[in-house]
């Protein structure tokens, strides 16, 4: 019999990145830990969400002698307004992110080097939104799609297209709250203005607001990159792969894509495959290119191409730090500005390539959709210059983590339903797959207790991935199916919880679901935009059982998050009806009105809210007691 591989234990991870931590005080650079160090104590202030700066008449901070604001707004507007501006912020990220990949949508040609890689979900949105297709040409019918997807962002009238996707009850409950989205950007404007000085103050407002710019990324902003990356990249099928950093290859020449948006970081991959590059660095000495990825450039790259995991977000300083990186090039997002200055201390060439994301000490080459028809060219030249930066390599300072897991990747909603479906038809001859019915009936039977949407980034004011593993392993053995995404889907990965044989984790009744199906407990749907997924994989489960979403058996967990874009996620989540459960509490504790309204008012405006816990133990038991009261009232 096969031996199972061992999964990675939370201390062989923090022993890697002790020893590269070493070789950062050996070349006297600071990481995150030291920047974290030399930041204590966190203002308190900040962290309470009770100082506000949006006026030049303050700073004013809160305090029980001083209980109002230089205007009299109190720690409740001080604090709603930030939030609701932490909102904005990451439902503008997402949302502009989406805009791009609709841009270059828009410049896609039978030529290239953008091109249609899946014209069956072109034709289905076309269809979705009323745009002819009969006899035309795609490309004529993908340059439509892009410019009335680009008008969501800034329509002067009416709510956004994609939320009759919802139930009925949930469209019903958006459009009587008063928390339908108009256009993307509209509400991300209005959310700055509502915050603007001498403007709203009360708190219920400022939340309900929050729920509104929310939907506007989750049914708007990052509905439409995801649709538009599948049009454009293709949907995601299953496929095996390797994380950690361990996949940073010794022999070969590294180039390290890291951010978000994978316009660009497509055609990187696709450059590495050309074979006159494979050759001209076999010429330089090298085995071959190895593309590794970071955070959820990584997740998109490797559900479309099955490039390999180096890591999360935590992770990304450690990879300049092995010391084997030949070119590190980034998009948008959740990049830290340190890598200008620690790339540095080694031969690393840190390329920015988005208007985006400008950061000292990186070499700037721009990416934008205007210019995308010289992408793949663009490309082609940094990855020679990748090659090229082979022989400057200090090999006196290479040190690569051994660690790496194998990983299944690659479940969109539509995919996870097939697999989910064929537990019943596999005995048929055709290959009918794609009824919700099984995978209702395994609720429904218990078999599978419910689900949960594990997403979210890591965050350093808690052990670096541990609350992602441990909850994951705790649910797995409750029964509880986990769809991942983002660095919590890279945090399974590193761990090896995308293995199929992470069966062995579950109890009988999941174990039984992935031995039958053939899929492993932990599914990757994606990047931090592919969360819209899940909301569309909850949608249908509930209007084939026949209920609301916020009946079901499902929740949303992000215990390490640290982005605005976070904030975003969990209000759409939130107002799609599914609780979230928080590892880190939201910057608002100095008001008792703001807590109250983000983890029980809501629950009457969406009929869901917030379960905030710092303990990763206590959290995952709380969502397993909150998963089987919703079984309870349900009747199942
Ligand atoms: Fe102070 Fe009010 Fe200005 Fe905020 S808006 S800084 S509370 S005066
Ligand atoms: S990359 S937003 S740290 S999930 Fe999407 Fe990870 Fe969070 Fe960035």
């Amino acid at each position: 019999m096969r031996e199972m591989k061992e999964f990675t234990t939370i201390e062989q991870m923090e022993a890697d990145t002790a020893k590269l931590k070493e070789i950062a005080c050996g070349l006297c650079v600071e990481t995150f830990e030291d920047r974290k160090a030399a930041q204590q104590p966190q203002c308190k202030f900040g962290e309470d969400g009770i100082c506000c700066r949006i006026c030049s008449m303050g700073p004013c901070r809160v305090t029980p002698k001083a209980p109002y604001g230089i205007c009299g707004a109190d720690a409740h507007a001080i604090a709603g307004r930030h939030y609701l501006r932490m909102a904005a912020a990451g439902s503008a990220a997402h949302s502009d992110h989406a805009r791009e990949i609709a841009h270059v949508l828009h410049k896609t040609s039978a030529a290239g080097p953008y091109t249609i890689k899946d014209p069956g979900k072109l034709l289905s949105i076309a269809a979705e939104w009323d745009i002819e297709t009969e006899g035309r040409d795609l490309y004529d019918v993908a340059h439509e799609v892009a410019e009335v997807g680009l008008m969501e962002f800034g329509k002067p009238f009416g709510t956004l297209r994609m939320l009759c996707r919802g139930t009925e009850e949930r469209q019903k409950v958006w459009e009587d709250e008063q928390i339908a989205p108009r256009a993307i950007d509209r509400e991300v404007a209005t959310s700055l203005h509502m915050t603007n000085m001498g403007n709203t103050a009360d708190a219920e407002v400022l939340v309900r607001q929050s729920l509104r710019v929310g939907m506007a990324d989750g049914w708007g902003g990052s509905m439409i990159g995801t649709d538009f990356t599948d049009i454009l990249f293709g949907t995601p099928t299953v496929r095996t792969t390797t994380g950690n950093l361990g996949v940073l290859e010794e022999n070969q020449i590294n180039i390290v894509i890291h951010g978000h948006d994978p316009c660009f970081s497509e055609m990187i991959v696709l450059a590495a495959e050309s074979k006159e590059l494979i050759d001209y660095a076999r010429g330089k000495g090298a085995q071959g290119i190895n593309i590794a990825g970071l955070c959820c450039t990584a997740n998109e790259a490797t559900m479309r191409h099955g490039v390999r995991m180096a890591g999360n977000f935590l992770q990304q300083e450690n990879a300049l730090l092995t010391g084997a990186v030949e070119m590190m090039c980034v998009d948008v997002q959740c990049i830290f500005p340190a890598l200008g200055r620690l790339q540095d201390c080694f031969h690393t060439k840190f390329i920015t390539t988005s208007p985006i994301c400008r950061i000292p000490g990186s070499t700037y080459v721009e990416f934008t959709a205007d210019d995308a028809e010289h992408a793949y060219d663009k490309a082609k030249a940094l990855v020679k210059e990748a090659i090229d930066n082979y022989e400057n390599r200090k090999r006196d300072r290479i040190f690569i983590p051994t660690h790496t897991q194998e990983a299944v990747v690659g479940y969109p909603t539509g995919q996870i339903i097939a697999e989910l479906d064929g537990v019943t038809n596999s005995h048929l001859g055709d290959d009918p797959r794609g009824s919700y019915k099984p995978a209702i009936d395994a609720i429904k039977a218990g078999v599978i207790r419910g689900a949960v949407a594990m997403v979210g980034c890591n965050n350093p004011k808690v052990r670096a991935d541990y609350s992602h593993i441990e909850i994951m392993k705790e649910l797995l053995a409750n029964d509880i199916l986990v769809v991942g995404s983002g660095c919590a889907a890279q945090a399974a990965t590193k761990a090896g919880l995308l293995r199929y044989d992470a069966k062995e984790l579950c109890g009988a009744g999941l174990k039984r679901v992935c031995t039958l199906v053939g899929i492993p407990p932990v599914l990757h749907m994606g990047a931090c935009v592919d969360i819209s997924r899940m909301m569309l994989l909850v949608t249908g489960i509930a209007k084939n059982w026949g209920i609301d979403t916020t009946q079901l058996p499902i929740v949303g967990c992000a215990p390490e998050w640290m982005s605005e874009k976070a904030v975003a996620i969990a209000n759409y989540v939130v107002a799609t009806g599914l609780d979230v459960y928080l590892g880190i509490e939201p910057q608002v504790k100095g008001s008792s009105q703001m807590m109250e309204l983000i983890t029980q008012g809501t629950r009457a405006i969406a009929g869901a809210g917030y379960v905030i816990n710092k303990d990763p133990h206590e959290l995952v038991r709380s969502i397993v007691d909150g998963i089987e009261a919703k079984r309870a009232a349900l009747g199942i």
